[in-house]
């Protein structure tokens, strides 16, 4: 008869120690989002002025994986185009486009004023 309420005590240990092990588990599943978002992603700026790329044709090198944000501010209205992942977004004077993607093809890409057919940017994914 004594050995129940031990057998009980035993699973009410067994369960807090699963209940805390599940707490812990939670703990590092959320930890990881926050890990994700603290990595930082490049941030990449192409400036237009007067129908030319401010600094020449902009070359930009990124990892495969890596976040990219691109923002093209241009002082004409336009449609800045990624070639190959073909992203494209509208730009005019005051309102910059912004490209934000992650880099999961490898090889050369094209940025393109997509009117104008004017290379602004290069971009190399490496793997
Ligand atoms: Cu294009």
């Amino acid at each position: 008869m004594k050995l129940v309420p031990r057998l009980a005590l035993v699973a009410a240990v067994v369960l807090v120690a699963s209940v805390a092990g599940t707490a812990t588990a939670t703990g590092s599943v959320s930890a990881v989002p926050a890990g994700t978002a603290g990595t930082p992603a490049l941030a990449w700026r192409v400036t237009i002025r007067a129908g030319r790329v401010v600094g020449g044709v902009q070359r930009f090198r990124a990892r495969k994986g890596q976040r990219i944000v691109l923002t093209v501010v241009s002082n004409l209205a336009d449609e800045v185009h990624l070639h190959g992942y073909d992203l494209s977004r509208l730009v005019k004077p005051g309102t910059p486009a912004r490209i934000a993607f992650s880099a999961r093809l490898t090889g050369r890409f094209e940025v393109e004023l997509e009117r104008r057919g004017l290379r602004i940017a290069e971009l190399e994914v490496r793997s």
